[in-house]
């Protein structure tokens, strides 16, 4: 057993006893006393065609765009025997539907929730003020509706996602299934030849497993009690996916949806793929590589050269997570263990997230990479007036992960930051475990790991709001804070593998 599995199996211990979901609301009896796991068998090697999530444009009344949302309780047919009971928005059994947005437009959100318990939607990534963020303060009540105030579209062309956010709710909403991506658009991208037939040639795809119980329950929305490893891909809610795609450039946007495994993602044959997005926006020019590490909440959009394949090439989107992959202890799933807590069938192994099979390219389709994309100008560490430092800590056998050895509190405020300025902030992984982070209210720009400008990844170099944190090294950003926040609804960062966000590694900050 190594460290971290002595420390999490004894906080396991001490936690999953201490009744973390009582009092969180009702309507989850029937599922929180299912949590026996099943015992996992192989994934099939059958195949089941993507979803793709339906696109939602909102309607626009006196120059203003609403989009509307309601969550509710669903299921689906995972496993044969009982369907597994599922949240989803707009009565989507699993995930939600893609909201489509311009930068400039004014647009305002309303959500429902018919669930039977208190949610939260944050719009991760977006640059909205603090009542607008969604974050654990800004409470919908089940059996309530939230219409946000209308505020105008400031971010890139990129993708966003959304996803509740209620303090220690969040592992166990995101895990049902609550979650929806959001695409921004703007002149500089609609500029660029690049595939954007949504659903043709430029394909969402959210990345995340999960773990069934003896009753085709979904185990993983359970802190501690059990792994938050899932051992069964779905990729857009769909087990072992397949896709068709066009003879020609195809675009993915990837966002890792995991509730803690990383992914280092490549294709099966080797290929090179072009990064050409990350969460906030596009990068001056496109970054051909092979593998790509992606952690929890992180988003990359990249590009696939089919034209060159033949029609009928079956081609493999695969999770290079194993011995052999050059990876070291800390990375999210590299544990050996096939069950148990910090086990998984997916865990130390390369596994298929999606198959693609080639079919005719389309009328007009793009099929050269473009050599240049947008012009960014990022915020530099000359222009910050202020250093901050954050250290994950876990304070000994037991403790949950926390920043500086502060556990979240909902009363505490844990950094003022003034509007308008610029900041540096560095984020220390500690020694236990890999993290994944994420700050509210800004786009920023990663400017050094481990002190190191060259250290930072050539595929990283754009407009960011959540990164990975590998086990003791740092990471260093650059944010100009322009979006205002008060203590009533703070800002938060936080560890976006959830379990690890839940249990308090998270803090508030306002920014006025
Ligand atoms: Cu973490």
């Amino acid at each position: 057993m190594n460290k971290r599995d002595s420390l999490k199996l004894l906080a396991g211990s001490l936690l999953s006893g201490a009744g973390i979901f009582s009092g969180c609301g009702g309507g989850s009896s029937s599922t929180t006393s299912d949590t026996t796991p099943a015992t996992p068998t192989t994934p099939s090697a059958g195949s089941n065609t993507l979803w793709i999530p339906p696109l939602l444009s909102g309607s626009t009344a006196a120059g203003v765009t609403t989009y509307g949302l309601t969550l509710a309780a669903s299921s689906v047919q995972f496993q044969t025997g009982a369907k597994t009971a599922t949240y989803g928005y707009n009565g989507n059994d699993f995930w939600g539907p893609t909201l489509l947005m311009k930068k400039g437009a004014t647009v305002r959100m309303q959500v429902t929730n018919a669930l039977s318990e208190d949610t939260t939607t944050h719009w991760h990534g977006m640059l909205v003020p603090g009542p607008v963020d969604g974050g654990p303060h800004q409470v919908v009540a089940a059996g309530s509706t939230w219409l946000t105030d209308s505020f105008t579209v400031k971010n890139n062309a990129a993708t966003y996602w959304y996803h509740p956010h209620m303090h220690q709710m969040t592992q166990k909403q995101l895990t049902l299934g609550a979650g929806g991506f959001i695409i921004v658009q703007d002149d500089a991208e609609s500029a660029l030849k690049l595939p954007r037939t949504y659903g043709t040639d430029d394909i969402p795809l959210i990345l995340t497993s999960r773990r069934f119980t003896t009753t085709n329950g979904v185990a993983n929305q359970f802190q501690y009690t059990l792994t938050a490893y899932g051992d069964y891909v779905l990729t857009n809610g769909v087990m072992d996916a397949q896709v068709t795609l066009p003879k020609q450039l195809v675009r993915l946007r990837i966002l890792n949806g995991e509730i803690e495994r990383d992914y280092n993602l490549g294709f099966s044959d080797g290929r090179s793929f072009y990064v050409i997005g990350n969460d906030g926006g596009l990068l001056g020019s496109p970054v051909a590589v092979t593998r790509l590490i992606m952690s929890p909440g992180e988003r990359y959009e990249i590009l696939v050269n089919l034209s060159g394949d033949a029609l009928g090439t079956v081609l493999d989107l695969n999770a290079y997570n194993g011995a052999d992959s050059g990876l070291s202890f800390g990375y999210a799933g590299l544990e050996p263990a096939t069950q148990g807590e910090f086990g998984s069938l997916l865990n130390y192994k390369t596994f298929r997230l999606l198959r693609i099979n080639v079919i005719a390219a389309t009328t007009n389709a793009v099929t050269t990479v473009p050599t240049t994309l947008v012009s960014n100008t990022f915020p530099s560490a000359s222009d910050a007036i202020k250093s901050r430092t954050l250290l994950i800590t876990a304070t000994g056998p037991g403790a949950p992960f926390t920043f500086n050895n502060v556990g979240f509190s909902m009363t505490t405020i844990n950094q003022l930051v003034a509007l308008g300025t610029t900041e540096s902030w560095t984020v220390n992984g500690g020694n236990i475990f890999s993290h994944s982070f994420h700050i509210h209210g800004v786009q920023f720009k990663i400017v050094a790991r481990n002190g190191s400008a060259s250290a930072v990844k050539a595929y990283e170099g754009g407009w960011k709001d959540t990164f990975y944190v590998p086990i003791n090294e740092t990471v260093t950003f650059v944010a100009r804070f322009d979006e205002a926040a008060d203590s009533s609804y703070p800002f938060m960062y936080h560890c976006h593998m959830v379990n690890h966000e839940d249990l308090g590694l998270m803090g508030q900050f306002v920014v006025q």
